[in-house]
């Protein structure tokens, strides 16, 4: 009778154990957002002393509202302090992660699977100029114009993970466009492509300045179903500047929400 309770006590002993030591189990995380490269204002950290350009608003921080970040609307750092963001201005920069340089600075939130196709973060963060010393550029031809970044999105969301029919937003972050003529290619498996039009910084005088592209994408452009009836998201994102020598880029990234470009504007 006593070895049958001692018995009894060590099995409720063992689950105890066990429940304590065993991950909770796997919640499904529906998804969000998968982004090449990240939010983090082109690599600039900290952001105070860097200035903006005087060519435009005039002289005054790159991060004009001080939130430790360059965003939209704000400003790529002239560097040297010469007046100007441009390639000939020692503003060249190369703020790549290790990730990033290996082409692997990407991230889903929601994914079932990255496939090994995404790819584009070597081209963020880093300033894509003709006389940047970068050994491993992202251009087979090196730093030599043109240099047309190209971002690839290959993913898989389970089904029951993504909702589908709604919209999936377009978030590029991009700066100092000036030399016409660039467009935004977005290339789909199954869908016709798309151009995005993106408007010259002289419009509006500003030098240097950081760009929000967004597009509302259709779920059947991005998606199509999988043989088992999970989702397969890709698309290829081109930024076609031929004649540009000074652009970069901070992220790109399909999200189900908006406003994650909107951020601290
Ligand atoms: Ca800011
Ligand atoms: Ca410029
Ligand atoms: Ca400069
Ligand atoms: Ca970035």
């Amino acid at each position: 009778m006593v070895k049958h309770a001692s018995f009894q006590a060590i099995i409720l002993a063992s689950l105890l154990v066990a429940a304590l030591v065993s991950p909770p189990p796997a919640i499904a995380e529906p998804f969000q957002w998968m982004r090449i490269g990240d939010i983090d204002g082109f690599g600039f950290t900290p952001t105070r002393g860097l200035v903006r350009p005087v060519q435009g608003v005039g002289p005054g921080p790159a991060d004009t509202n001080d939130n430790g970040r360059l965003e939209p609307d704000e400003f790529l750092p002239d560097l040297n302090a010469d007046g100007g963001v441009w390639f000939r201005g020692d503003d060249n920069f190369d703020n790549r992660s290790d990730g990033e340089r290996a082409n692997t600075g990407h991230a889903c939130q929601g994914c079932q699977t990255i496939g090994e196709a995404t790819g584009g973060s070597r081209w963020t963060d880093l300033a894509l100029s003709p006389t940047a010393t970068a050994s491993d550029w992202p251009d087979i031809n090196g730093p030599a114009m043109p240099n047309s970044a190209a971002f690839v999105f290959d993913f898989t969301v389970a089904r029951g993970d993504i909702t589908p029919g709604g919209t999936i937003f377009f978030n590029l972050v991009f700066g100092d466009y000036d030399i016409d003529p660039a467009v935004v290619r977005v290339r789909f498996a199954n869908a016709a492509p798309r151009i995005l039009r993106i408007p010259n910084q002289q419009i509006r005088g500003l030098d240097g300045l950081i760009q929000v592209r967004t597009a509302n994408l259709r779920f059947d452009e991005v998606f199509s179903p999988t043989d088992n009836g999970d989702w397969h998201g890709r698309a290829i994102v081109i930024f076609d500047a031929p004649a540009d020598p000074f652009t970069a880029f901070d992220y790109v990234e399909l999200s189900l929400a908006a406003e994650v470009a909107a951020l601290a504007r």
